[in-house]
């Protein structure tokens, strides 16, 4: 397994100029107020360079003419500081997690960096720059840019960011198996909360048998979970789950495990009382109707933007059916979300939906919604899903969706 690690530093390597060199920052917690920080998340390249998920630590990759080198380096241990916060990773379990031979204390950085500028005569140095919105605070990687450019501004600098989201797109078979764990625990957790929905009477119950479950076993919520009933189901990001659950409401939740750095995203919409009425079946087998057309178009070489279309085909058609709609255009009144995106390390994984074409070894959802906020329902049905060389595989096929399967798991609770 850990020879993955290694094998994707050598493709990154082999993608890269001569005379360059790749720094990456696992980065530290962020303030939070007084001496309290967020829960430290590391950065995501960096961790699928090197299997090391510890603050502060730096990967250094030089690429030469006659040699290359890759170094890690991790926080030089501080006996006092330790007493108050654990072990800081050794030099040794450095070197095992990530089968990097040189490992080194982060004090020794600096000068080994200026030297590879001076001596070694790298000219080129690639950076994680990543960057989503102009307000976002600037992670590691685009400080340390603005530093160099101030000491060395003959040094060209890069963006690695394209080029390691693009392997990260493809997940090897360790991956998979990492997503399908959170997956099992989305799937005990899921069941946990609708056996026992019936006697609930709030939204942010259901939460906590749900996140029970997932800290019963050692796992952590991929996000913020949503539990809305009714018409609260119509708003897509609500989060607060504090609405009191009708007994005749339809509960919608989007929810996810996250266990060594991968993720789940599912979304199971179910009704309370463990009977769907007649209008509420008729609107969820025509969500279930559009998400298996969705799933007989995926394969490699289909874009991704594609499958957005499948699903308009078949509102258009079952919408107007049964009178919701007499236009196409009025589909996006109950229709207001892409159907897909990629999952990964990240619950929003890397991964361009514009342009995208499916390639095996994709992890996508599949997530159509239809939300029709006159009649108070929200419906939403995600699954995981894998693309294989032929087709496709339902990762999350376990986690039951029919309207029969979803009653019997309420009522047999
Ligand atoms: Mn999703």
């Amino acid at each position: 397994m850990n020879n993955e690690y290694k094998q994707r530093r050598e493709q990154l390597l082999s993608e890269l100029p001569l005379n360059s060199m790749t720094v990456l920052f696992a980065g530290k917690g962020v303030k939070r107020s007084a001496d309290g920080e967020y829960p430290f998340a590391v950065n995501r390249n960096f961790a699928y360079l090197t299997n090391i998920d510890e603050p502060e630590a730096v990967l250094m990759m030089v690429k030469l003419q006659h040699r290359t080198s890759v170094t890690l380096f991790v926080r030089d241990i501080d006996l006092t500081l330790q007493k108050w916060n654990g072990k800081y990773i050794s030099i040794d379990e450095a070197k095992s997690l990530s089968q990097i031979d040189s490992v080194l204390y982060l004090s020794a950085f600096e000068a080994l960096f200026v030297s590879q500028l001076t001596r070694a005569g790298v000219n080129r140095l690639y950076l994680d720059l990543e960057r989503l919105n102009l307000s976002d605070r600037p992670l590691m990687g685009e400080l340390f840019a603005k530093k160099i450019r101030d000491t060395h501004p003959a040094l060209a600098i890069e963006d690695i960011y394209p080029k390691i989201a693009a392997m990260r797109t493809v997940k090897s078979e360790d991956e998979v198996k990492k997503i399908e764990e959170c997956i099992l625990l989305t799937k005990a957790a899921f069941e946990r909360m609708t056996k026992r929905s019936k006697h609930l009477t709030y939204e942010y119950e259901l939460q906590a048998e749900f996140e029970y479950e997932l800290k019963r076993n050692c796992a952590a919520p991929a996000f913020d979970m949503i539990v809305a009933g009714g018409v609260r189901a119509t708003v897509l990001h609500y989060v607060e789950n504090d609405g009191e659950l009708a007994e005749d409401a339809l509960v919608l939740c989007d929810m996810g495990a996250s266990k060594d750095l991968y993720n789940s995203d599912i979304t199971r919409t179910f009704p309370k009382s463990g009977k769907f009425s007649d209008r509420q079946k008729i609107l969820y087998n025509i969500v279930l109707e559009a998400m298996e057309a969705v799933f007989a178009k995926i394969k490699p070489g289909v874009m991704l933007k594609e499958l957005n279309d499948v699903v308009v085909n078949v509102y258009e058609k079952r919408l107007k059916e049964i009178g919701l709609i007499s236009d196409r255009n009025e589909i996006f009144k109950y229709y207001y979300h892409g159907v897909s995106h990629f999952l990964g390390m990240d619950v929003h994984d890397v991964g361009q939906i514009e342009n995208m074409v499916l390639a095996a070894g994709n992890v996508i959802t599949v997530e159509p919604g239809l939300y029709v906020e006159a009649e108070s329902i929200g419906i939403r049905i995600e699954d995981d899903v894998l693309v294989t060389e032929d087709g496709y595989r339902n990762l999350s096929e376990c986690i039951v969706k029919s309207v029969d399967d979803i009653e019997a798991l309420i009522n047999n609770g």
